[in-house]
């Protein structure tokens, strides 16, 4: 027997009706949109840039990343699946900032001339040992030339304990910094106990805040430390979705037509998939997608999905009466969006394994608990 939720997954994964794009065309879009957040990394050695960056993203990408050279002194670190790749700088202790800094701001104005946002160096982190309490002139100058070209914060490293006085120096030193951050990566054992690691989170938030637009996402979904960056990119993915939503609906659509939308809804819930970092392929939004909209008695076409979606917010026939409007579209999109992330968020605080059936289970209760209007 062929279930109706088999018909609707197939058939979801091939086309969706009057639109030019199917479903798996739209969730690589989608997944594409999110881009990379790259980071270019720099300072003496051993002042602890690996582990800073294992410690704020997921999976050791400083020590177990694929790597390659871009220049003689930059090295690439990403990881397979992983939106943030890191510019490792080697050599700076060799007494040839100079040189690294004229080859910095040669990669760095190349990659900028291409035009492509994932392809740009975004900012960087420029770490210095806060137990050695001691900055060069040399280092100064790194930061003042690097800063002339992206965004540069200061990371204080191994900062174990609470004297502010070098912090104070290195933030009168370097003006041409953005933010000066002390940061303990990992704890750090004392005769009299463990210090606990500090300062990740607002790392990330002065990181987020400086960072372009297009890589927010990114480096929302990379990092590890800080929910409330997280949260920030969440509601940004809903807003703008909303707003696309909005464009379409400025000529009100039929709600027949509500397929017009569903490039934009299926693209917001795989991109808060990223954003979440929930280990979802284009299968997984896919099965997602048909079977939450299948409820509904979606059958086999993309307008029936965008449809079924919309069906499941309680009041929604109603209050659109036949068509869909700019604002109705925007709100339509938002409560479907904070419906999955309050399904998402529900699922991990009860330990629920986040597959796509019982996320699509999930989501479906909340689509229906939401509310539209007030
Ligand atoms: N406990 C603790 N140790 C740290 C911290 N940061 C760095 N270390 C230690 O400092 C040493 C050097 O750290 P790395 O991260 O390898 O330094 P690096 O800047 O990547 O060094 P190079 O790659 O050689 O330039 C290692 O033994 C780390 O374990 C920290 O936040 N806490
Ligand atoms: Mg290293």
């Amino acid at each position: 027997m062929v279930t109706g939720q088999h018909n609707v997954s197939s058939a979801a994964s091939q086309s969706t009706e009057g639109s030019s794009m199917n479903l798996k065309d739209m969730v690589d879009e989608a997944f594409e949109k999110v881009g990379h957040a790259n980071i270019l990394i720099a300072g003496k050695t051993g002042v602890g840039k690996s582990t800073l960056v294992n410690a704020v993203f997921q999976g050791n990408l400083a020590d177990t990343g694929v790597g390659h050279p871009v220049t003689q002194s930059i090295h690439e670190y990403s990881k397979d699946g992983e939106p943030v790749h890191i510019f490792d700088t080697k050599g700076f202790e060799l007494g040839n900032h100079r040189d690294i800094a004229r080859e910095l701001k040669g990669e760095i104005q190349r990659r900028k001339s291409i035009g492509d946002p994932r392809q740009m160096i975004h900012l960087a982190w420029f770490c210095i040992s806060n137990d050695g309490k001691r900055i060069e002139d040399s280092e100064v100058e790194f930061i003042r030339d690097l800063s002339a070209e992206i965004p540069v914060i200061v990371v204080l490293t191994k900062t174990v304990d609470s004297n502010h006085d070098f912090f104070d120096l290195v933030c009168r030193e370097c003006t041409y910094a953005r933010n000066v951050v002390q940061v303990l990566a990992l704890p750090y054992e004392t005769p009299i106990g463990t210090i606990p690691s500090f300062g990740l989170d607002h790392l990330i938030d002065c990181t987020y805040e400086l960072m372009p637009d297009a890589a927010k996402a990114a480096l929302a979904a990379s990092q590890q430390v800080n929910e409330s960056v997280t949260k920030r990119a969440v509601d940004k993915v809903i807003a703008v979705a909303a707003a696309s939503a909005a464009t379409i609906g400025a000529s009100p659509i039929p709600f027949s037509d509500a397929v017009l939308l569903a490039p934009v809804q299926i693209g917001m819930i795989a991109k808060l998939c990223k954003v979440l970092k929930i280990r979802a392929d284009r299968q997984f939004i896919t099965t997602l997608i048909s079977s939450t909209a299948g409820v509904m008695g979606a059958t086999a076409t993309g307008r029936s999905i965008a449809r079924g979606l919309i069906k499941l917010i309680p009041g929604a026939g109603t209050v659109i009466g036949g068509t869909i409007s700019a604002a109705t579209a925007g709100v339509l999109t938002t409560v479907m969006g904070y419906a999955f992330y309050n399904a998402v968020r529900l699922l991990q605080g009860n330990g629920i394994d986040l597959n796509a059936k019982n996320l699509s289970k999930e989501f479906i209760e909340q689509l229906k608990k939401s509310k539209l209007g007030n």
